[in-house]
């Protein structure tokens, strides 16, 4: 492998993330540190200064795959944290027990989230969701656990449904979904005791990053006094933000929106497919992370306490 060179698994990990084969915040940080731990362990590098040169290449790869995920770049800068050492074997080694130290981090940030959470769910709620997202389903499967009995409504989440994964899991968690198509909501928000979600990314300013749709649920929910929650690991928190950097929103392909036939028997049209959209704070009530329940507007001082020191990118250089 020459200086530059990406590993074909590497390579394979950017491909599977790209296609949202591997998905969700927390998936696509694990799978991203994996592909660093891969890069260093097949590295053929001569030097140092070669060896982080590859891991640099690796890195910008994986984070270019998703955009808007700011789990991406804060799971790589993790790792390239903990990459130190004087020889290429130091520097494999640490590569690889920092991918290994933020698996552990993630496993335990989700169940520590999950109970913080559970303690807004009363015995009976009923919860309304959108899209798929392990951390907001943690504060369910953590309620259960404390013997609540919960129900959910379940929006399918357009264009790629991933409300059907949130329906199964929590079916099999034992949860009574009921399954409604996404211009539904408004409707069901009544029957909602709590607007629980996800985040891919969460600004300085406390807006949330989420998946299309987000918005528009919970600017209905706070004209209902519907509670929203957004479930989000820390790992969401994007230190860009806090030095004026926005957020890019991924467009994804046409063809998860509409078919070809379908297309050409409409006739010429543009058809646009924004992956995210982002909601204020003043729609939010409580973000719940692994360090506790925060308000919105707070959370600037977590990211600040978090991510406030280092560089925010340093794969970028060449
Ligand atoms: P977890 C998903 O995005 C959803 O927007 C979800 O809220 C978010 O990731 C967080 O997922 P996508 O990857 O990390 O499906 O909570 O586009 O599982």
């Amino acid at each position: 492998m020459s200086a530059a060179e990406i590993h074909p698994d590497v390579e394979a990990t950017a491909e599977r993330i790209a296609s949202m084969e591997v998905r969700g915040a927390a998936a696509i940080a694990e799978a991203a540190a994996a592909g660093l731990a891969t890069q260093a362990e097949h590295s053929s590098a001569d030097s140092p200064e070669a060896f982080r040169r590859e891991l640099r290449a690796a890195a910008r790869r994986l984070v270019d795959t998703r955009p808007t995920a700011v789990s991406l770049p804060n799971a790589v800068r993790f790792v390239f944290e903990r990459t130190d050492g004087d020889s290429v074997a130091e520097l494999r080694r640490s590569t690889r027990d920092g991918a290994a130290a933020l698996r552990a981090q993630l496993d335990t940030a989700q169940d520590d989230l999950g109970a913080i959470g559970a303690n807004r769910l009363r015995d009976g709620d009923t919860v309304l969701t959108h899209c798929h997202s392990t951390d907001a389903l943690a504060c369910i499967e953590a309620a259960r656990e404390q013997g609540k009995s919960l129900s959910a409504i379940v929006k399918e989440t357009r264009p790629r449904k991933q409300g059907h994964i949130t329906a199964r899991q929590l079916r099999e968690a034992g949860v009574p979904v009921t399954l409604i198509v996404d211009g539904a909501a408004g409707r069901y928000l009544d029957d909602a005791d709590h607007v629980l979600v996800g985040a891919d990314s969460i600004t300085a300013d406390g807006s949330v990053v989420n998946k299309i749709g987000t918005r528009s649920l919970a600017v209905n929910a706070r004209e209902r006094d519907t509670p929203i929650v957004v479930a989000a690991q820390t790992l969401k928190l994007d230190p860009a933000t806090l030095s004026g950097h926005t957020v890019d929103i991924e467009h994804r392909a046409e063809a998860e929106v509409i078919s070809d036939d379908d297309r050409e028997a409409i006739g010429e049209i543009d058809v646009a497919n924004p992956a995210f959209d982002v909601t204020p704070p003043r729609y939010v009530d409580a973000i719940v992370t692994e360090r506790g329940q925060f308000p919105p507007e707070s959370i600037v001082m977590l990211t600040r306490e978090l991510f406030g020191e280092g560089p925010v990118r340093p794969w970028e250089q060449r």
